[in-house]
């Protein structure tokens, strides 16, 4: 049993009313109050609460505030929390289909994000299904873009700068531009600025104005190179000791969750690059050698992967770029 309190159990006074049996989970997520991902779950959350009558109770405690970005996924297999966001990608060293989704240039619009969501949902619902855990729903953030110091033209430029990586793709793309990665959390972009531990980034336009990169680099260079997702899952046996009913609900408003997700996300893109440059921030398109190093990454990328993913992993990119 996980979580489960009756909050009326033992009192004599209400024995006449009707079990009323409440479950009260704790959901611990990486990114702040602000980000529209937190926005998007608060609303999962209302839903699933409206469903049940109050019946099935969650709690969102944003900003990495119970568990750590990088311990969310454990604690919830083992159920110290019964449901969690994380970047999907940050478990690529488990199974290379958690990083389809980060590699440059593979999907690099909505509609391909979409449709290579598809070919790999299965696989992802697999690789979380051996932990015991249940997905539930996944919402991309905007295409993933450079944060400068400076304007970048020739990407021999980039050489040297120390770069500001989430995960394991943004390393290996920085390695290939020359460039020197450090892992810094979403929340500690701008300490990580300020005290000169990284000069550049590349994530989108939303974590962008989160952050207030203005404060700290001049330079958006729009190339939404792939759009990475977030994705919200649950312990199996925290679930299945729920009933009938409040699976169902909580089933129907992940359903909703991941439609309402990708709608936000799509209208993010042009409002949070608009806020951007409100804050006076320099905004441009990649000139023509820069796409041309970046689309190399991407092929090397891609191939890199392939091979680590084997056959399943071909077939992935078979299905995705066939359909
Ligand atoms: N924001 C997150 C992940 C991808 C994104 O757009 C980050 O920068 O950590």
């Amino acid at each position: 049993m996980y979580f489960r309190q009756s909050l009326l159990a033992g009192s004599v006074a209400f024995a006449a009313l009707p079990a009323l049996a409440q479950t009260a989970w704790d959901m611990p997520t990486p990114y702040g109050d602000a980000v529209f991902h937190t926005q998007n779950i608060i609303q999962f959350t209302d839903a699933v609460r409206e469903a049940t009558d109050g019946g099935l109770d969650i709690t969102v405690h944003s900003a990495g505030s119970l568990f750590a970005h990088p311990q969310i996924k454990d604690s919830v297999r083992r159920g110290l929390a019964p449901i969690g966001e994380i970047l999907m990608s940050q478990l690529v060293n488990e199974n290379p289909v958690f990083g389809v989704d980060s590699i440059p240039f593979l999907a690099n619009n909505y509609e391909d994000a979409q449709r290579l969501w598809g070919a790999s949902r299965g696989a992802v619902e697999t690789a979380l299904a051996e932990q015991g855990l249940t997905l539930l729903f996944a919402v991309p953030w905007p295409g993933q873009s450079l944060f400068l110091n400076a304007e970048v033209t020739d990407p021999a430029e980039l050489r040297g700068i120390s770069f500001r990586a989430y995960n394991a793709a943004t390393e290996r793309m920085a390695q290939l531009l020359g460039m020197t990665p450090t892992q810094v959390e979403a929340g500690d972009i701008p300490t990580a600025f300020s005290t000169g531990r990284v000069a550049a980034m590349i994530t989108s336009p939303s974590t962008g104005v989160s952050s207030q990169a203005w404060d700290f680099t001049s330079h958006y260079i729009d190339v939404q190179a792939w759009l990475p997702k977030n994705m919200v899952f649950v312990n199996t046996g925290a679930f299945e000791a729920l009933s009938e009913d409040e699976r169902a609900a909580l089933l129907e408003a992940a359903t909703d969750a991941e439609a309402r997700g990708w709608e936000m996300s799509m209208a993010e893109t042009a409002t949070q690059i608009a806020r951007l440059e409100e804050a006076g921030m320099a905004v441009s398109t990649p000139s023509d050698s820069l796409s041309e190093a970046l689309a190399g990454v991407g092929e090397t990328m891609t191939a890199e992967w392939l091979e680590q993913a084997g056959p399943s992993g071909e077939a992935l990119i078979t299905e995705y770029r066939g359909n």
